[in-house]
């Protein structure tokens, strides 16, 4: 008897025991995509202007990266490397697209989410795309196909571009959600169509106005980029964009019930145009952009409580991270700039979006695996192209011959077990520049220094730069002059990843 007893202590004991490391399930994976979101937008990061508790409670049980990036400057470059595994200045037609532009990935392709998919997860994407739709010269009335489904999402729930171009739709699977087919919708990015007021002449119609740029078709009191037309039931309010996105999230959550997911939620906030919802308008003295970076936090704390009430949250690898650097004055009116005070929405970093310097790819990034990742801070350098290899690594899916191409398993640098991560990486803005070890160089090129529309400083030169990002974190002194022979290497090694001689 006695035996007996100690018997079924001991089998108590160890089905209680955390299961020994190399024995866990895979994770779940929560992959948060943000816009436009800064490197010290949010206060676990230094922020002290605009409450982000929910990021800095991800922080504070995560470990959070200081050199982590995006692959580029801009939104659709940097997600087309998030999913591929591969630097998008190898594939023409990957610039910010137009809402009208076909999918820029092929149907097929191995993905980040065809690769969970392969393991067996429930895989969605909720939230801003941006990778274009169909095949080109699309019917938005009809099945809207190729899309996210035939690249490895079980389930989608899309704003198709930005929220600043048409169509401003949302998209469900492969259709417009709540499209009256007696209102079709017609998009163009060429000549104007239908008789929707454009922002260019009736500027008396806007409750928020454009400063450069979007004086097209207005919608909700907003004009944008583009044309559209018909699908009038269809179309959404900016201000509860973040209430959507979070609702269609935690369906999913609940749907999958014991079936492992990969959830990419990819917010608008705080990408323009900048309207919060109203319970968020004046938490803070910024104005639009100070109050949807509020927004955004509250939609990252919706997605936490929910993996805490299902249950799964020590289980859940959650990566929050952004597509490209900050940005005030990204066109329209919203006293980004005058209302900003001393918030630094790039860090200590030079530049911000569209910006070969460092802030246009250096970004926040936190990883958060309970029962895995120990809390901390890593200074290893990281990038967003080698999510493909490296949670394929951690899924142990085997990536086919020439998937990723410039994606390296980097899963020990995520998940804190090495602190140095990659010996060099690739940033895309203007130019394309080369990142090794301490040294950052960018190659002398055509580009202007500064938007000739927005003043926004580029980081092109004519001649090449080179800076010491260790010495100085600023780029305020560049080296290329007096270090000739760096400048050379760096530039043959950039040369041959360019040409693809070498991997990324
Ligand atoms: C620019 C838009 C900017 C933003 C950006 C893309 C103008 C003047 N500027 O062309 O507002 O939409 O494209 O941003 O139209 S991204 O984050 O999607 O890359
Ligand atoms: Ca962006």
């Amino acid at each position: 008897m006695r035996t007996l007893l100690a018997a079924a202590a001991v089998l108590a004991a160890l089905a209680a025991a955390p299961r020994a490391q190399g024995e866990t399930r895979p994770p779940n994976v929560v992959l948060i995509y943000t816009d436009d979101v800064g490197f010290g937008d949010v206060g676990c990061y230094g922020a002290s202007g605009v409450p982000t508790p929910n990021v800095d409670r991800l922080a504070a049980e995560g470990l959070r990266f200081t050199d982590a990036h995006c692959t580029a400057a801009t939104c659709t470059p940097s997600r087309y490397s998030l999913l591929t595994g591969e630097y998008a200045f190898r594939k023409r037609g990957t610039g910010v697209l137009p809402g009208s532009a076909a999918m820029v990935i092929e149907p097929g392709r191995t993905t980040l989410a065809s690769v969970f998919q392969q393991a067996g997860y429930r895989t969605a994407v909720v939230g801003k795309w941006h990778l274009g739709l169909g095949a080109g010269d699309l019917d938005w009335n009809g099945a809207i196909r190729p899309g996210p489904q035939d690249i490895g999402f079980g389930e989608c729930f899309l704003l198709p571009a930005t929220g600043d171009r048409v169509p401003c739709v949302y998209v469900e699977g492969d259709r417009v959600v709540g499209l009256d087919p007696e209102d079709p919708i017609q998009v163009s990015y060429g000549k104007r169509i239908g008789d929707d007021p454009i922002g260019a002449e009736r500027p008396d119609l806007l409750k928020m106005k454009f400063s450069h740029g979007h004086d097209r078709t207005i919608v909700n009191g907003i004009s944008r980029i583009g044309y559209m037309t018909g699908g009038h039931a269809a179309r959404w309010v900016d201000e509860d964009m973040a209430d959507q996105f979070v609702e269609r999230a935690l369906r999913f959550l609940d749907e999958v019930g014991d079936e492992p997911f990969f959830l990419y939620f990819a917010t608008h906030d705080v990408h323009v145009p900048r309207v919060p919802h109203a319970r968020f308008v004046g938490k803070t003295d910024k104005g639009p952009r100070g109050d949807v970076l509020v927004e955004m936090d509250w939609c990252v704390g919706a997605l936490l409580d929910k993996l805490d009430a299902l249950g799964v949250a020590d289980d859940t690898l959650v990566i929050f991270t952004s597509d490209n650097g900050p940005v005030l004055d990204d066109g329209y009116v919203d006293e980004a700039v005058e209302r900003n005070g001393d918030h630094a929405p790039a860090g200590p970093w030079r530049g911000g979006k569209y910006s070969a310097f460092e802030a246009g790819t250096r970004v926040p990034h936190i990883v958060r695996w309970p029962s895995r990742v120990e809390p901390g801070v890593s200074e290893a350098l990281v990038s967003q192209v080698d999510y493909l290899a490296s949670l394929a690594g951690l899924l142990e899916v085997e990536l086919g011959e020439g998937a990723g191409p410039d994606s390296q398993d980097q899963l020990a640098a995520l998940l804190g077990d090495d602190q140095v991560g990659r010996d060099h990486l690739v940033a895309q803005a203007g130019s394309i520049s080369l990142r090794e070890g301490r040294y950052k160089f960018i190659p002398a090129g055509k580009g202007a220094k500064f938007s000739r529309s927005t003043g926004i400083e580029l980081g092109n030169d004519t001649v090449p730069q080179l800076y010491d990002l260790a010495e100085d974190p600023g780029e305020t002194e560049n080296l290329a002059e007096s270090e000739p022979e760096r400048v050379r290497a760096m530039a043959a090694r950039l040369d041959a990843i360019r040409s693809g001689k070498q991997g990324g």
